[in-house]
């Protein structure tokens, strides 16, 4: 894997996995998906699978590094030391995320130059809750307990991926993300047991915050064009309503325990189920975030601009240590 893209061209050469595109081949490598095979970059894999896991870890390490954007608003103005610190901490684990997550794309043969292009040119997704502005210090609570509970929901399963690097990298970060889940439960429980007017602030984020969080999961199963190929390829391992189902019945006991109320008033428990009945998700607003960024869209692909161009000298100089250490190498 390279966290950077410093390779020699034969060595991107070499890097590139094989493209499979006739059909035999692909009913060769449909059976090893089958098996419970682990696919590595090397391995032939048909040229749709490599597109759709660059489209999708991408999305995600895009969603990573303009997810720190939300909480770093709240760096100079948190509570305490401590929580500035836990929460520096937090947004530190997030771009670490970004990390590992451009570093298993590029093994499937896309730099990370290229990637960060695409989301600083817009054409790029990344997930939608990012676009929701945090005005309260509740949403810093609000995020770990929701955001980071709904991406941990999603992203077990990715740990059992068929594309191994994507898998390994699943790893570290659901360990990560539980941990940013429980911090923000605290700082919501924190409030809702604090003064009456901290638990009006844990309840006022918790009603701007619940619909985007379960937007998350994406578009119902009808409307997900992806989800039939990508659970038959094993990159997805449940569904997108499957895993919102889960997340909406693991948090409304939560909520329930803070005395804080879901904005649902369809949210009832369903005895034949054994699962929560949730109402209607606002799909037009889902679409419109996606399309035209919601609010702070804009503010964050600037940011993003901002940063990359701040950081272009740090680029040319990380690329020309690297070019004096190969010289180096060469000569000895
Ligand atoms: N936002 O056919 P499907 C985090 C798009 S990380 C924007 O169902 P798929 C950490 C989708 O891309 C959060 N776009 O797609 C953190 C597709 O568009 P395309 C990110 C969305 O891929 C916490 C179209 O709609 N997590 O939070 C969204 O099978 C706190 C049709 O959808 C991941 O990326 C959305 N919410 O399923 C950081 C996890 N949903 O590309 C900081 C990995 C859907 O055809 C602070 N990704 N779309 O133009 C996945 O599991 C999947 O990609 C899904 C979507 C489930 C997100």
């Amino acid at each position: 894997m390279y966290s950077t893209d410093l390779r020699t061209d034969q060595e991107k050469k070499s890097a590139d996995p094989q493209v499979l595109d006739d059909a035999k081949l692909w009913d060769t490598f449909q059976s090893r998906i089958d098996n419970g095979d682990v696919i590595e970059a090397k391995d032939d894999m048909p040229e749709k699978y490599r597109q759709t896991l660059i489209r999708q870890i991408s999305q995600h390490a895009h969603s990573e590094i303009v997810g720190q954007l939300p909480e770093g608003n709240w760096v100079t103005r948190a509570p305490t030391l401590k929580r500035k610190l836990i929460l520096l901490a937090k947004i530190q684990d997030e771009a670490g995320h970004g990390l590992y997550l451009y570093s298993a794309a590029e093994t499937l043969g896309r730099s990370r130059d290229d990637m960060v292009a695409d989301l600083l040119s817009g054409k790029a997704k990344y997930s939608t809750i990012f676009n929701y502005p945090t005005p309260t210090w509740a949403d810093i609570g609000t995020i770990g307990w929701l955001v980071d509970g709904a991406a941990v929901t999603n992203q077990i399963p990715l740990c059992r991926c068929s594309y191994g690097p994507y898998a390994r990298a699943m790893v570290r970060v659901c360990k990560e993300e539980s941990f940013h889940q429980r911090q923000g439960y605290e700082i919501v429980t924190v409030l809702a047991q604090g003064t009456l007017a901290q638990k009006a602030l844990a309840q006022d984020s918790l009603n701007r915050f619940w619909w985007p969080s379960l937007m998350m999961f994406g578009p119902s199963d009808s409307a997900s064009t992806h989800s039939s190929q990508n659970m038959k390829w094993k990159i997805k391992r449940h569904s997108n309503d499957e895993l919102r189902q889960r997340f909406v019945d693991a948090t409304v006991p939560q909520a329930e325990f803070l005395g804080l109320s879901i904005p649902d008033a369809d949210m009832r428990w369903n005895e034949e189920r054994g699962s929560y009945d949730h109402g209607e998700i606002n799909w037009d607003e889902f679409w419109a975030v996606i399309k035209d960024g919601g609010i702070c869209g804009k503010d964050r692909i600037r940011a993003r601009r901002a940063a990359a161009k701040d950081g272009q000298w740090v680029r040319a100089a990380a690329h020309a240590y690297a070019q004096k250490q190969e010289t180096k190498e060469r000569v000895a």
